[in-house]
């Protein structure tokens, strides 16, 4: 089933993800509901709290080479950790829950992860390129934080005032 995206500056979003403990079927329906309502947005990186649902789960289905977003190559994150970073890269990111707005943003180049898949199989793995940008973009998500908190003074004072008149608009 397609969800209801939820977009800045509603308050769920800054709300803290807590762990899954059950890896059941309501877990799978989560999973497959957020893999459908990030599709139908072009998306290529949902995290549960966007819907709604304050548990630590995420999707990443990244394009291909070419440029083709294949179900096989998706990937099921449920109570991730970040285990290593390090060097830095420049990225310009977008979010579903912050739609038309695109910002470089800066983080880690390279990141050890350790996270479960849908049946509470453990995974360690090690990402570097878009995976890694995307990964640590949605385990913000899972913080309660945005990647327009990573940008800088004035580019937020910017995006503020951009997006209050944008949603005065759509008033
Ligand atoms: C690199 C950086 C950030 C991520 C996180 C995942 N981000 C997204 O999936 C962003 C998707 C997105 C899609 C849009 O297109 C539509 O909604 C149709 C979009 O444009 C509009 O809202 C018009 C903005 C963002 C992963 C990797
Ligand atoms: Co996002």
């Amino acid at each position: 089933m397609i969800r209801e995206i939820i977009t800045y500056p509603n308050k769920i979003l800054k709300q803290k993800s807590r762990d899954v403990t059950q890896f059941d079927a309501t877990l799978h329906t989560l999973l497959d509901d957020m893999y459908e309502t990030m599709m139908a947005k072009n998306g290529i990186g949902l995290a549960a709290i966007q819907i709604a649902e304050p548990l630590n789960a995420l999707i990443i289905n990244l394009p291909d080479e070419e440029d083709k977003q294949r179900k096989e190559n998706l990937v099921e994150v449920i109570n991730p950790k970040i285990l290593e970073m390090d060097g830095t890269t420049v990225y310009t990111e977008g979010c579903l829950s912050v739609p038309e707005y695109y910002e470089d943003v800066q983080r880690a180049e390279r990141i050890k992860v350790s996270f479960c898949d849908r049946h509470g199989n453990e995974k360690i793995y090690e990402y570097d390129g878009l995976m890694a940008i995307a990964f640590q973009h949605e385990c913000d998500h899972l913080k309660g934080e945005l990647f327009i908190e990573k940008l800088s003074y004035l580019k937020r004072k910017k995006f503020e005032k951009e997006w209050k008149k944008k949603l005065k608009g759509k008033k």
